[in-house]
């Protein structure tokens, strides 16, 4: 039926009518290719983290978030990258993949040698599982320490599976430990401390 009323349309195409109805339909197609481009946002989110680089200076990180498409729990850039520029130009920016943003901060000198190493916990659509990630600055680049797996602090459930970031960082002589949770073959959940030693 709708095939043989567009046939009809084209046969009289010197129409004024169908004329009409063509610009009216090119308007609206227009209206909607509007209304359908979205804009890109990429939230930045600003972060102070003390003094990382031992010059007494506080050091501020921009975190750049990246632009989501919320219906399909996907990244424009496909794969959610977050990206971390410090306000000092100096200290090398560094990103961080499968990461919709997170919390970043300071994990203290975990192996003495004057600069800050940093954790960042990466925020994710969904699951309250995630992981704590050591970053440290070695010959002016960020390389990973460790990666240990966690549930995301949240401190209404009252439970050491759910312990802060920041008291999940053990620091020992020559290496540190990530407290992370662990499933045993029983299906009970513990925290279990996970070991790296420090290369030298
Ligand atoms: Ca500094
Ligand atoms: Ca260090």
């Amino acid at each position: 039926m709708a095939i043989g009323i567009s046939s009809c349309q084209t046969e009289t195409t010197a129409d004024k009518p169908i004329s009409f109805t063509l610009d009216s339909l090119v308007d609206s197609t227009a209206l909607m290719v509007s209304d359908s481009v979205e804009v890109l946002i990429y939230p930045i989110d600003t972060v102070v983290l003390q003094d990382i680089n031992g010059d007494k200076i506080n050091d501020t990180v921009f975190i750049n978030e990246p632009s989501i498409i919320e219906a399909e729990l996907t990244c424009r850039d496909e794969v959610c990258n977050t990206k971390f520029v410090f306000a000092n130009s100096t200290i090398p920016s560094f990103s961080h993949e499968q990461a919709l943003g997170g919390v970043l901060a300071n994990a203290g000198d975990l192996d003495d040698d004057g600069i800050c190493e940093i954790y960042f916990v990466p925020d994710w659509f969904t699951s309250n599982w995630t992981g704590l990630n050591i970053y440290s600055l070695k010959q002016n680049k960020w390389i990973s320490l460790g990666q240990g797996s966690i549930r995301r602090d949240t401190p209404e459930m009252e439970s050491d599976l759910y312990t802060p970031y920041g008291k999940r960082i053990l620091k020992h002589k020559g290496y540190f430990e990530i407290l992370e949770n662990v499933m045993d073959e029983d299906g009970n959940e513990k925290l279990v401390p996970k070991k790296f030693y420090f290369n030298k």
